[in-house]
């Protein structure tokens, strides 16, 4: 069976981790975050984790190739997957290139992108609510919490653009309950699959 591929898609806070995860048990899709590849790497202390560990407590992105060289490492290990579920990734156009490149030459695509739509004072509640669970160096800080969304107006946006000539770009409401949210979602998963 041919796998189909979706993007989760959103500025930061917008919810892409937690609804992916749901997501890839209910629909059996490859769940790969850029996100919690970078954290595990630093949490095991790597030299990558070090030196990426600066760039992401001040809310810049980490360089491309980087990023590309995670999800490369990935994208043979489909075990039987329906499809892959990309999370935080791409977040510049070249990152969509590389991706398009890497579906491409395994005979795949990217197939859908989910958009989550979420403004901007709710996006900095939740950050600033995270920050108090989890502790995220990059939740603390307000003046960081508007970097990262200034960073994805300017540097990420521009993909949805890109995808809308693809006619692949679909927008969610991203604003609700997580089980509201997930209901959307999965419907919308659900006629593509
Ligand atoms: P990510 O890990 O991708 O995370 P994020 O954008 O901060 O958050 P996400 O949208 O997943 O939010 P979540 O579901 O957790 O990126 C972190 C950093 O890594 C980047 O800033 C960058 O430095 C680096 N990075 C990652 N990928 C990269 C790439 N490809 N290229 C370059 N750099 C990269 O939700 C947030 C909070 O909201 C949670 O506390 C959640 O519980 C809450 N929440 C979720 N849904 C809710 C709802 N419906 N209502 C209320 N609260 C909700």
């Amino acid at each position: 069976m041919a796998m189909v591929n979706f993007l989760i898609f959103g500025p930061p806070g917008s919810g892409k981790g937690t609804q992916s995860v749901k997501l890839a048990e209910k629909f059996n899709l490859m769940h790969l975050s850029t996100g919690d590849m970078l954290r595990a790497e630093i949490a095991a202390g790597t030299d990558l984790g070090k030196k990426m560990s600066s760039i992401m407590s001040k809310g810049e992105l980490v360089p491309d190739e980087v990023v590309i060289e995670m999800i490369a490492a990935m994208t043979d290990s489909t075990k039987n997957k329906a499809g892959f579920l990309f999370d935080g990734f791409p977040r510049t156009v070249a990152q969509t290139e590389a991706l398009e490149n890497m579906l491409n030459e395994r005979g795949m695509k990217i197939d859908c992108m989910l958009v989550l739509e979420v403004d901007h004072d709710e996006l900095v509640k939740r950050l600033m609510l995270r920050a108090e669970l989890s502790g995220r160096p990059d939740d603390k800080d307000p003046a960081v919490i508007e970097n990262r969304i200034d960073v994805y107006r300017e540097k990420t946006e521009p993909i949805i653009d890109y995808c809308r000539q693809r006619g692949i770009y679909q927008p969610v409401d991203g604003v609700g309950t997580i089980d509201e949210i997930f209901a959307r979602l999965s419907n919308l998963i659900k006629e593509r699959i």
